[in-house]
């Protein structure tokens, strides 16, 4: 398969503010032959993050940035077209760190590349609710939240990839669970379809007092994602011993000077009594990997956990897609289809 062509967007330009389509550039390379120990993987489904937003970015962070002219990195599930290595057949589906592009060779001791089974839950799952999103509720919440049955757990960007297994978790453990999310459509689908105890909007203009009124005996855990003024309104109503493992603060990463910004690290620390907070990352549980993927891939294939994906068809929509996750147009966990079989 050597000389084939690979479609893959490059980042262009540190964004300022909101990522523009034109921060990314599409461009076309050509795959190198495989060599002994390789694999060739073609992507079918790649996952939009968060995260990226971060890499985007020269400020100082826990991981480098992307640099410019360079693939914009992703987690992907594809197939393996082309093997040599013992280790890996062509037909094999798995997850990889690829990127934004259509085909990657990944070394088969690569320990991001790993083997998944689409017949027992879809293949796009492996990079949602099975994948890393998943897996950072499950730590999240278990190891950094401590959850006490009866207790009440609140969890912002409730309808998301993260938020909706925060919940749905939170529910299995006995918790008073409540989410909050963007909307009424959102909010629905997560009382309804997801079994939260209520989901509060914080878009409307009652939000301080509905929160209020759906915790009424405080809050306990607070799952945090966004920051900004969902953070303030849940810092009201801690109880003692809160604890508020900080996933991120996706209304600040828009920011053109994200060292400004008021964190959730702000608006705790200055509360007389603050609950127990630190950021977390999920890779802090990486030893442990095993454990939530199983634990997640039975509860979605025997119906325990649900969720929901919007799909971009084809890789070049990967760049306008992007900007979803910051305007909530995304509903559920946000991933391109690159490519069929
Ligand atoms: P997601 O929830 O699927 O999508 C992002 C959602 O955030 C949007 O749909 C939107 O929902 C909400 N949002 C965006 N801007 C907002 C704002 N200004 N105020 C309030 N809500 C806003 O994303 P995800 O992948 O699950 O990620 C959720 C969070 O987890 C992010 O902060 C991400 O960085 C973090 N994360 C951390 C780790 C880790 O290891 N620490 C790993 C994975 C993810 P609405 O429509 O409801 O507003
Ligand atoms: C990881 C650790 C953290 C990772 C993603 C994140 C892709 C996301 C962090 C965030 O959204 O803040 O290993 O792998």
């Amino acid at each position: 398969m050597s000389g084939l062509s690979n479609k893959r967007i490059v980042l262009a330009s540190r964004p300022i503010g909101e990522p523009k389509t034109d921060d990314f550039r599409l461009e076309t390379s050509t795959i190198a032959p495989i060599k002994d120990d390789e694999v060739l993987i073609k992507t079918l489904y790649l996952s939009l993050d968060p995260y990226m937003r971060g890499r985007m970015s020269a400020a100082k962070s826990y991981a480098d940035p992307v640099a410019i002219g360079e693939v914009m990195v992703a987690e992907t599930a594809g197939i393996v077209v082309e093997s040599k290595s013992d280790r890996y057949a062509v037909g094999d589906y798995v997850c990889c760190r690829s990127g934004w592009q259509e085909y990657f060779v990944s070394h088969h001791k690569d320990p991001m590349t790993y083997k998944v089974d689409p017949d027992k839950v879809p293949l796009s799952a492996y990079l949602g609710v099975c994948g890393m999103p998943g897996r950072t509720a499950y730590f999240g919440l278990i190891r950094e939240g401590k959850p006490v049955a009866g207790e009440t757990l609140v969890v912002s960007a409730a309808s998301g990839a993260v938020g909706s297994v925060v919940g749905q978790i939170g529910k299995k453990l006995g918790l008073h669970v409540v989410g909050i999310a963007g909307g009424e459509k959102k909010c629905a689908y997560v009382k309804e379809e997801l079994g939260f105890d209520e989901c509060v909007d914080y878009k409307a203009t009652d939000f301080d007092s509905a929160l209020k009124t759906a915790c009424p005996k405080g809050i306990d855990i607070y799952f945090e994602s966004v920051g900004g003024a969902v953070t303030e309104a849940v810092a009201k109503q801690f109880n003692l011993g809160a604890r508020a493992p900080i996933c991120g603060f996706i209304a600040s990463y828009n920011a053109t000077d994200i060292t400004k910004e008021r964190t959730p690290f702000h608006i705790f620390g200055e509360l007389e009594n603050p609950p127990e907070h630190k950021f977390f990352l999920v890779f802090d549980h990486y030893a442990d990997f095993a454990e939530a993927n199983n634990a997640l891939t039975d509860w979605v294939a025997n119906g325990e956990i649900k969720y929901k994906e919007t799909i971009a068809d084809g890789l070049e929509l990967a760049s306008e897609y992007f900007s979803w996750l910051f305007s909530g147009k995304n509903f559920g966990k946000l991933v391109v289809k690159v490519a069929d079989e």
